[in-house]
Parts: C-alpha cells; sequence; structure tokens
C-alpha cells in the first residue's frame, strides 16, 4: 500500500469540507438562480485556471523588469502581456493592472493629484454615483472637500449646466465622472470641455461600462480623460480587481502611488487572469457578446414598462436599467427579496430624489451582463420581465414565488453554468 498523500496534496474535500460545500452551494446556486446584479457576470474557464494559479504564490513588489523580489522572470510575462492588452484593448498611453480593486484604482488617482482638504467634483451617490467619488462614509469624502452633481428632476440625466456651474464656483482640482446606477450614455466631451474650462483634470471611473467602451458601443473617454479607472470583473467579465489608465504624461507618479504608496505586494494571479480577460476582450465575439447585453437591457427595460413598471428616465442605453418599483407601492427591499425567493437576484437600489432611506430604497437595479453571459437573447429577456412582475404583484403569496422559482429553474438548465464544476448538493451549508 502506498503512504498516505502529504496534507498540502489532498483535495479541498478532505482537507476541508466545510468550505468545499460552501463552494459547490455557491456553483450550484449561480447555475440554478438568474444574476442580474449590474456589476456581476460569470468568468470563463481560462479565467478562473489562470485565477487559480501558483501565481498566487509569488511576491513582485515593483513593476515588470523591476522588481524588489528575485525568481520573477514568468510573472513578469503575465503583468507585461496585461499592460499592453489593456492598452491596447482601449487605445490608452499608460496602464497600471496592479489595482486590487476599483476602490484602489479610484485611491491611486486621488493620491496623485490630489492633497488631503483639496476639492473634488464627482456625482453623487444618491443620482447613481458610486461611493468612492465623494460619500461622506467613504475615504473620498472624509479626505477631500466634497462637490456634488447629480441629475435633473424630470429628465433623470445628468445635469451637465449646474455641473459646470458648480465646477466653475468651487474649481475642484479633479472632476469625477462615471457612475454605478446611472442607464444613460456619459457625455465625456462635456466633462472634458468643463474640466478645460475651469482648468482642472478628468477621471472617468468606466467600472460599468469598460465592456460597452472596449466594444465601441459607448463613447471612449479616453480620447478625453487624464485618467481612466474601472474594475475587471463586471461587463469586462475578468477576476475581480481595478486597473488604471493615464495620459503617459502622469504613469510614474501614478505607478508610485500604487505602489510603494498605497499597495504592497501586486496580486499575481490575479494579474494573470486579467490578461486572459483582456485578450478575451480583444476578441471579435467579445463585442457580439455586448451587443446583446445592451439588446438584452432594451428588452427587458420595454417589456417592464409594458407590465406597468417606471424607468428611471424613461429607459436605458447600457447594460442597465434602474426600476421605480415605489411607483407600484413596493419598496426595493421588498422586491429584492420576494425575487430572491423566486430565484431572480437584483439589488434594492435607491432611484433619483428618492423619497425613502437608503437601506429600504424606491428603486431595483437590475442589468444584463450576467444572463447574456449564459446565452440568453430577447425571448428570455421577455419572460424575465414577465416573472419579475408576476412577483412583484405577489410579493406574498408563496404559491406564485414558488412556481416563479420552478419556471426560473427550468429555464436555467437551458443554459448551463460550470456543469464540470457542479457536484449534488443538497440541504444547507
Ligand atoms: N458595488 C459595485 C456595484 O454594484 O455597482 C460598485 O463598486
Amino acid at each position: 500500500m502506498s503512504p498516505p498523500l502529504p496534507a498540502r496534496l489532498r483535495p479541498l474535500a478532505e482537507i476541508d469540507p466545510e468550505i468545499a460545500r460552501a463552494i459547490d452551494h455557491e456553483v450550484d446556486r449561480q447555475a440554478r438562480t438568474l444574476e442580474l446584479i449590474a456589476s456581476e457576470n460569470f468568468v470563463s474557464e481560462a479565467v478562473l485556471q489562470a485565477l487559480g494559479s501558483v501565481m498566487t504564490n509569488k511576491y513582485a513588489e515593483g513593476l515588470p523588469g523591476k522588481r524588489y523580489y528575485g525568481g520573477c522572470e514568468f510573472v513578469d510575462v503575465a503583468e507585461s502581456l496585461a499592460i499592453e492588452r489593456a492598452k491596447k484593448l482601449f487605445n490608452a498611453e499608460h496602464a497600471n493592472v496592479q489595482a486590487h480593486s476599483g476602490s484602489q484604482a479610484n485611491q491611486a488617482v486621488y493620491l496623485t493629484v490630489l492633497k488631503p482638504g483639496d476639492p473634488l467634483l464627482g456625482m453623487s451617490l444618491a443620482h447613481g454615483g458610486h461611493l468612492t467619488h465623494g460619500h461622506p462614509l467613504n475615504f473620498s469624502g472624509r479626505m477631500y472637500k466634497i462637490v456634488s452633481y447629480g441629475v435633473k428632476k424630470d429628465t433623470e440625466t445628468i445635469d451637465y449646466d449646474e455641473l459646470e456651474r458648480l465646477a466653475m464656483e468651487h474649481r475642484p482640482k479633479l472632476i469625477v465622472a462615471g457612475a454605478s446606477a446611472y442607464p444613460r450614455l456619459l457625455d465625456f466631451e462635456r466633462f472634458a470641455a468643463i474640466a478645460k474650462k475651469c482648468e482642472t483634470l478628468l477621471m472617468v471611473d468606466i467600472a460599468h461600462i469598460a465592456g460597452l467602451i472596449a466594444a465601441g458601443l459607448h463613447p471612449s473617454p479616453f480620447p478625453h480623460a487624464d485618467f481612466v479607472t474601472t474594475t475587471t470583473h463586471k461587463t469586462l467579465r475578468g477576476p475581480r480587481g481595478g486597473a488604471i489608465f493615464s495620459k503617459a504624461q502622469y504613469a510614474k507618479d501614478l505607478d508610485r502611488n500604487v505602489f510603494p504608496c498605497l499597495q504592497g505586494g501586486p496580486l499575481m494571479h490575479v494579474i494573470a487572469a486579467k490578461a486572459v480577460c483582456f485578450q478575451e476582450a480583444l476578441q471579435p465575439e467579445f463585442a457580439d457578446y455586448q451587443k446583446q447585453i445592451v439588446l438584452n437591457a432594451k428588452v427587458l427595460a420595454e417589456v417592464l414598462a409594458m407590465e406597468g413598471f417606471r424607468i428611471v428616465s424613461g429607459g436605458t442605453d447600457t447594460h442597465l436599467m434602474l426600476v421605480d418599483v415605489f411607483s407600484r407601492q413596493v419598496t426595493g427591499k421588498q422586491a429584492e427579496q420576494a425575487l430572491e425567493r423566486a430565484g431572480i437576484t437584483v439589488n434594492k437600489n435607491a432611484i433619483p430624489f428618492d423619497t425613502n432611506p437608503p437601506a429600504i430604497a424606491s428603486g431595483i437595479r437590475v442589468g444584463t451582463p450576467a444572463v447574456t453571459s449564459r446565452g440568453m437573447q430577447e425571448p428570455q429577456m421577455e419572460l424575465i420581465a414577465h416573472w419579475i412582475s408576476e412577483v412583484l404583484n405577489n410579493l406574498e403569496d408563496e404559491s406564485v414565488l414558488k412556481r416563479v422559482r420552478s419556471e426560473v429553474e427550468a429555464l436555467t438548465e437551458k443554459f448551463p453554468l460550470y456543469e464540470n464544476r457542479r457536484v449534488a448538493v443538497a440541504g444547507k451549508v
């Protein structure tokens, strides 16, 4: 009989059955539910393989060719490829792919151009912006003097005239464009003209729309912005992480503000997976995928509107929409919970000029990147819109929620996900 394998070679299920079981359940949950959270997606097996690689073992502080550790030959290959592919994808002058997250990408830019107390003009979270664009509870709101812009009450689209007025009055050191819950195209030319008029810098956070920009479906900020930040895991469909781009003149300063100022060792397995993601995004089929995301969102929004739900700003140009469920006497919280029971995952979301507190909210944010990754198209969007409507009209009726859940599961079986990773699971973790 051969001797037992040492612990470091034994499979996860033997070493840590509790974690193995939680992962099995998560594979199953992702497969059997409809993922409509606008910021989520399903990565490829290739991305997962790079993420689960031995590159996680390597310290590589510094940049390719200029490291503080030996043995970096192959992680240098990975990071150089990630940088070159990222620059090619967006036609950017400089890329840093080490940011651990979107938040840290934004921090690195702020550290590059702002001093504590400097004025920053960003979109209010309540109107669709992001925490790191100046929310009082976030580092951005605590470190800098925040001025916020938002949307117009009638159109629910960005009030560029007011933005310009605020910029001229407060003379921010940085204007931040970009949003987490804004369904319309952003006018980067206008942002840049305002930044130029008040002689300030422009940063665009494209975390949500990076995939659309890469595919040419949303105007690019790259000709206009001094800095562009993104996450890699939303429409871009890569590993969880961030990336930062800048005009060449800021490259050195920016890199120094990522390391050694903000971060220590880069996550080389994640950077390898980012390289894979950028390579996938450079393929022609990625543009087809992004087109389908946008088409799916349009159909979903149209059918929800036909079902009587008010869509914030009247529709969508992107991968997401905000549905004003409170116009039908349902809160965002109630909607999120009932839909989850029916196998449909969304998040409650404030709508502009919301009369409910953020933890209750009047809206839900609905996005199509993840269901589109499964291959779903317009007919499935129509079905999903009808199910959402049924659930929201029958919040307390368990029999309706149960029936919708079984219909959802039947649909998901036709669009398999990570089948090779699925094992039979039963009961609770
Ligand atoms: N939390 C992300 C989102 O859901 O949009 C933004 O960072």
